[in-house]
């Protein structure tokens, strides 16, 4: 087939304005043809030389079976567990992603969680809106975060931010991962239910994917303690989220900081109901600022590719 001078690109999820625009200034994007309408997306899958999508889009084996002439797979997410890596290397086909440009958006988000879990800020501005000041006087006391002990499973780019926002709030710093790091003066625990007994706040923000799944368990719940405090900015995946909410229904630990879950966006109502939970939806890099980097890095690697330029950050297996 003769390749057409704008490139065939396969959106796999809804593009923001702001990545949209300058992608289909270059090239021809299918917006979630593959969902929305079967027959269309027959006729074009044999001319799809790349696919954009985030860090939650799904890209199967058998959605890269489809796309013959597929050169490329490029994510706007630095996670990339729902695509089938494997089975793109086969086809020899790169995948990128986005590390780097929103850790310190992520790392925000995860201190935003820890304080507001700890300190009930959700739940005191409800209190005030709601008039309870006013007609039932001060709230009860809250828990201190700074200088306890925290505990960050997976010290990636990510994790080492979150360290460095904790250390300003004078706390102690441990972490889990399948290996120590050297050069790392923090304390290193070998897996997840070591650290969890050694700390009053655990941050998940580890890969997502079979290697991580429900890394933290129940058993990992009861050492962190009726006084500890969860927060998940990892993947819905690396919780058991049933165990999860058992352990908050029954005080197992003290309360959780979430903004992934296990099957988004559906949240189950019963962690829906707690009172003992800060949720937000998967925002951890959503700001105008981060996303728009995101979506520079994204575009850059399709167009080093169709240029034949090295790619700025193929995906660790890809390298
Ligand atoms: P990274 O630099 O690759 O760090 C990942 C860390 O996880 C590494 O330190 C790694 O250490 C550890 N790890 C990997 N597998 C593990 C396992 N089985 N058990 C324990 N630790 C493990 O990645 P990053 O850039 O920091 O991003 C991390 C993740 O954050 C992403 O993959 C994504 O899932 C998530 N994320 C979420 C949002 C959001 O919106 N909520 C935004 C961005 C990223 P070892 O190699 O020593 O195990
Ligand atoms: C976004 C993320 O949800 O980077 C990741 O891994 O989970 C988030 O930054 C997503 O990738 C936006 O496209």
């Amino acid at each position: 087939m003769t390749a057409s001078p704008r490139p065939d690109v396969l959106a796999v999820m809804k593009l923001p304005p702001f990545y949209l625009e300058p992608l289909a200034a270059a090239f021809t994007v299918h917006d979630r043809l593959h969902e929305t309408d079967p027959e269309a997306f027959a006729r074009i899958a044999p001319r799809i030389r790349a696919i954009t999508g985030g860090g939650e889009s799904l890209v199967s084996r058998a959605l890269l079976d489809r796309l013959p002439a597929l050169e490329i797979v490029s994510i706007m997410g630095v996670g990339y567990d729902r695509v089938d890596v494997r089975a793109a290397i086969e086809r020899r086909i790169p995948v990128t992603h986005t590390p780097g440009v929103l850790d310190d958006e992520v790392a925000d988000l995860a201190l935003a969680l820890m304080l507001s879990v700890a300190r009930r800020v959700p739940q005191a501005d409800r209190y005030v809106r709601d008039n309870r000041w006013a007609e039932q006087g001060p709230m009860p006391l809250a828990t201190r975060m700074s200088g306890k002990r925290l505990g960050i499973v997976g010290l990636g780019r990510i994790g080492k931010a979150i360290a460095a926002r904790a250390q300003a709030f004078g706390m102690a710093i441990a972490y889990t991962g399948r290996h120590q790091q050297p050069g790392v003066a923090f304390p290193w625990f070998p897996s997840a239910r070591d650290l969890a007994g050694n700390v009053d706040f655990l941050v998940a923000i580890t890969p997502g994917g079979e290697g991580t799944k429900h890394l933290i368990d129940a058993q990992v719940l009861r050492a962190l303690g009726p006084k500890g405090f969860l927060v998940n900015v990892a993947r819905g995946s690396v919780v058991d989220e049933a165990a999860l909410i058992e352990a908050l229904q029954q005080g197992v630990i003290a309360g959780a900081g979430l903004d992934v879950f296990a099957h988004e966006p559906n949240v189950p109502a019963a962690l829906r109901a707690l009172d003992n939970v800060v949720l937000t939806p998967h925002m951890a890099s959503a700001t105008r600022e981060t996303r728009q980097a995101m979506a520079d890095l994204a575009l850059a690697n399709l167009q080093a590719h169709f240029a034949g330029r090295p790619l700025p950050s193929p995906v660790p297996e890809c390298r």
